[in-house]
């Protein structure tokens, strides 16, 4: 058995927190020697704290050995201190009538106090993972706020769109989902995020060689994808959760295993032409546990560059909301 990974956690009341804590506490997310000590902050609120105590005694409840603590917080400083991991789930949902500029200066805001909180307690190296949208964004303004936590430990997840991206491509080949490598998203977390179909690869070949209907993959593959978040509440009433829990958990477990390639959103540093001031899906090599790089030597087609002409936008407009905040 190793040291206990302390993870702190926020949002773990919510829905996703439901599904994410029983994959940490059960040894998906960092293997079945690691013991955990969850760190878990809500916000001071009556409802949200007993909702979370209900949870915390349902993890109790399945004896998990790998769990060593389970701390409950509602303040910042005692839920990342020390954390070796932070995933920040928690952010305020979007209300009736609220603009989406209102919505990202309000959950810039969070991400502000967050950065500065992690700065301070957390372990110097913790891995940051933001899931709260806006994501991207959200990492951003968190990271800027560090000082001593280096801004490359932060990453904002685009992986639930890179696994909606591969079953897509699965089902229309024809093929089981292990078959599909290199769906890599490139951009915001948003409709607008490009799966990039011509670096997708079925079994040892192009995907692009495979499936030939390039109307399909420019047109439908693309919009149900960016899409696939407003379908499932559409169908469920509910926004994703264990999908976005389970894409988490393959999130930090592939950023922990040297040699993975995967998508995750970091700072573009000008990237694929990208502006340098956003944080865009990108693909990466993990190239030790909790370090990546992006991968640089793929060549633009000229409908990559205009899809990603599109989502820079978007996100440059959300950088332009809300630098103000940037530390
Ligand atoms: P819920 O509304 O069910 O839960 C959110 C929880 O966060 C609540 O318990 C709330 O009290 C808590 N919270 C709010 N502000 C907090 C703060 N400052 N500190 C600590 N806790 C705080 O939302 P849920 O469905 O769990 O989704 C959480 C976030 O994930 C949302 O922002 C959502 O948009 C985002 N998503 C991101 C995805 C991605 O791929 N990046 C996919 C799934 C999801 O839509």
């Amino acid at each position: 058995m190793s040291k206990p990974v302390r993870v702190a956690v926020t949002g773990p009341a919510g829905q996703i927190g439901y599904s994410l804590l029983i994959r940490i506490a059960s040894g998906q997310m960092f293997g079945p020697e690691t013991p955990v000590i969850l760190q878990l902050l809500e916000i001071p609120n009556e409802k949200a704290l007993a909702a979370l105590n209900g949870v915390v005694m349902e993890i109790q409840d399945c004896a998990f050995p790998l769990v060593r603590e389970i701390i409950q917080t509602s303040d910042p400083m005692v839920g990342f201190k020390d954390a070796d991991w932070a995933l920040l789930v928690g952010s305020k949902p979007r209300g009736p009538g609220m603009e989406r500029a209102d919505l990202l200066k309000d959950n810039g805001a969070i991400f502000v106090g967050q950065g500065k909180a992690i700065d301070a307690v957390a372990s110097a190296d913790c891995k940051v993972v933001v899931v709260g949208n806006p994501c991207n964004t959200n990492a951003m303004i968190g990271a800027s706020q560090c000082k001593r936590v280096p801004k490359t430990n932060w990453t904002a997840m685009v992986r639930l769109d890179e696994n909606r991206a591969k079953a897509q491509l699965a089902l229309k080949a024809g093929v089981g989902v292990e078959q599909v490598s290199n769906t890599f998203i490139f951009g915001n977390h948003s409709p607008t995020m490009y799966p990039a179909f011509p670096f997708a690869r079925i079994g040892a070949r192009k995907a692009t060689e495979v499936i030939t209907d390039k109307e399909w993959l420019e047109g439908a593959y693309c919009e149900t994808v960016g899409k696939r978040g407003a379908a499932i509440i559409a169908a469920r009433g509910l926004s994703s959760a264990a999908s976005a829990a389970n894409a988490l958990t393959d999130h930090v477990r592939d950023l922990n295993t040297p040699g993975k390639i995967h998508s995750i959103a970091v700072s573009s540093e000008g990237l694929y032409g990208f502006s340098p001031n956003v944080w865009a899906g990108m693909p990466v090599v993990t190239t030790a546990p909790g370090k990546y790089q992006v991968i640089k030597d793929f060549t633009l087609t000229e409908f990559c560059k205009k899809k990603i002409a599109g989502t820079n936008e978007e996100l440059v407009g959300e950088y332009e909301t809300v630098k103000h905040l940037l530390g």
